[in-house]
């Protein structure tokens, strides 16, 4: 029987809704049911019990919109203020080294009111790919004009030009996407149009010929690289490395899934497990261009990245700034690249020369590098002081401060499983077939892969063999036949233990934390089996087939009789009635 889907399940839903207008005079909202059921969380009023009566306090509304012409006006002409800085350098705002046109940019941004970030955490997750707009960006971006006014634009057209048509856009501006599951793991190297982005702001465009970045702060002899100085292999060596680098929003949605966070559409893209890739880049060690400076002085200890990209944050525009520890640049560990898989860097990933920092999380890998900076003490700036936070589950919106989170660095060890999915019916002969990644951080590499088909009770170690092949800063994607003979729903679950045994918590609650990041629980996934090596199963399989009726989805009643009457007869024959007489 051909099924043809007409409207989702949330357009009926609101459909209905229509057709059922609440009566005259009656208080409840027309979809009262859902908020009272935690379906529309947004709209839950909430309880205020301190004192002697419980009050209850309705969510607020979104302030109206609002714009001060004559304030924005007085900012003067937006053409000139936040004009193009260098010559072959196309969507780039110098605003670290300019805190009057920060305030000017800020005077703009609140003189008027923008749009809410859409509600995707306490309410359905939008159908759509793009699946987030990212408007109240795009319109921050439109707001300052100059050389912002059409970054976003440009932005979607890279996108287009870069990436593989199959990707799963989960925010159009700033650009966040991933590969779809089956493509993820489909290579242990990831090729170039299929590695997730992760964007802050826009893509800015950088003339290779026209292209320098700056080392200066606490070095010995500050100086200027060109992008052939860094090519010059009698001054430095190149080194080509394969690097896994996850963003630590990986598998967020798994976080949302139990409990809502702060919900900026950017800060908190709901990634799936495809927010990881592999590549093999090129370049050199930083390590040499810090000594081609003469070295640190002044007892230096960090290292601050600049990139040429447009953050937002609160009302303030910045450049992308965070930091690295000396140690680790000392350790050779972290790279200036200019060649992703054999190619030039696609501008999307960072063109023409991005840092890759090894085994640290994606954050800190800052594309489109202008500048370096070393400093005595952590980036003070706030992508690496307010945010990629580690909190505790008591601390969020109420009470948290930056200071209470751990700033992330090194990743945990995690895993994902790319199939099946969950929710999905697997029709199977005793075992099934899973494919995934796991990966640690820190150049800590996976050692053992192990599934269960039970919910987490007994595990079962993917055979080496079906592992890919091992390399310090690489995942390894694996596959297995998972021997499952149950029916029924079942939860398969993966973990990964390193080379140092460490292994990933059980459940999302046990790592749950307000910024959604670093979601290395154990990957678990609901998925009903169908085991076709049981004589019942088999006869029951024709069934459904003789009479047409699908497998899935699983919550299609059977549309035929599963038992004869003379069958049902025979039973009660042999064991007797339902109840007893003595
Ligand atoms: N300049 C700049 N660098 C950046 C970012 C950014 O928004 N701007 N995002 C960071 C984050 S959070 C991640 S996970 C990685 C993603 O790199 P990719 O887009 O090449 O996959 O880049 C990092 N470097
Ligand atoms: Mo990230």
């Amino acid at each position: 029987m051909p099924i043809t889907y007409t409207c989702t399940m949330a357009e009926q839903a609101s459909t209905h809704a229509n057709d059922n207008p609440a009566p005259a005079g009656a208080k409840n909202r027309p979809d009262e049911w859902k908020i009272e059921q935690g379906l529309a969380g947004a709209k839950l009023a909430y309880l205020d019990q301190t004192g002697d009566v419980t009050t209850e306090n309705p969510p607020a509304p979104w302030p109206e919109m609002t714009k001060d012409e004559a304030a924005i006006k007085s900012v003067g002409n937006r053409d000139e203020l936040f004009q193009r800085e260098r010559k072959g350098w196309k969507g780039y705002v110098e605003w670290e080294a300019c805190p009057e046109k920060k305030a000017k940019a800020h005077k703009i941004l609140t003189s008027q009111t923008f749009p809410p970030n859409p509600e995707y955490q306490l309410g359905p997750i939008p159908g759509t790919n793009p699946v987030l707009p990212g408007t109240h960006w795009k319109q921050w971006h439109h707001a300052i004009g100059g050389e912002l006014s059409d970054v976003p634009e440009n932005s979607w057209e890279t996108v287009l030009k870069e990436k593989h048509p199959e990707m799963l856009h989960l925010l159009q501006f700033p650009y966040n996407g991933e590969p779809p599951k089956r493509l993820v793991t489909a290579k242990p190297i990831t090729p170039n149009s299929l590695h997730f982005v992760r964007n802050h702001g826009g893509i800015p465009i950088i003339d290779e010929k026209e292209y320098y970045f700056d080392v200066n702060g606490l070095v010995a002899d500050p100086k200027k690289f060109t992008l052939d100085d860094l090519k010059d292999e009698s001054r430095f060596p190149r080194v080509t490395k394969k690097v896994t680098m996850q963003c630590s929003g990986t598998r967020r949605i798994e976080q949302i899934n139990v409990y809502a966070g702060q919900g900026d559409e950017l800060a908190q893209a709901p990634w799936a497990e495809g927010a990881i890739g592999t590549a093999e880049y090129t370049g050199i060690s930083l390590k040499k261009v810090i000594k081609a400076c003469g070295g640190l002085v002044n007892n230096a200890k960090h290292l601050e990245f600049y990139g040429a990209d447009t953050y937002f944050k609160s009302g303030q525009t910045m450049n992308y700034l965070v930091s690295v520890p000396w140690s680790k640049v000392k350790a050779n560990e972290v790279l200036l690249c200019w060649e992703m898989n054999g190619e030039p860097l696609p501008a999307i990933h960072g063109f023409p020369l991005r840092v890759m920092v090894l085994g640290y999380i994606g954050a800190r890998s800052v594309k489109w590098l202008y500048r370096i900076k070393a400093l005595k003490d952590p980036s003070p700036a706030p992508v690496q002081s307010k945010e990629y936070l580690y909190f505790n589950q008591q601390t969020g919106k109420h009470n948290q401060k930056p200071t209470d989170g751990i700033q992330i660095q090194e990743m945990p060890v995690s895993s994902a499983i790319m199939s099946p999915w969950t929710n999905q019916v697997v029709l199977h002969e005793g075992a099934i077939h899973c494919k995934g990644w796991a990966y640690s951080g820190g150049g800590r590499w996976p050692e053992r892969v192990e599934l269960s088909a039970d919910g987490g009770f007994s595990w079962y170690a993917v055979p080496l063999d079906l592992l890919s092949a091992k390399h310090k800063w690489t995942w390894r994607t694996w596959e297995f036949a998972l021997p499952c003979d149950v029916e029924g729903w079942i939860e398969i679950v993966c973990r990964c233990w390193d080379n140092s045994l460490n292994t990933q918590p059980l459940n999302v609650r046990a790592a749950w934390n307000w910024g959604l990041h670093v979601t290395s629980s154990a990957h678990r996934i609901k998925v009903y089996s169908i085991n076709k090596t049981r004589p019942r199963t088999i006869e029951k399989l024709k069934a459904f087939e003789e009479n047409d009726s699908p497998l899935a989805p699983i919550t299609w009643p059977e549309e035929f009789t599963t038992q004869s009457p003379e069958e049902y007869k025979e039973f009660w024959e042999k064991y007797g009635p339902r109840d007893v007489d003595d």
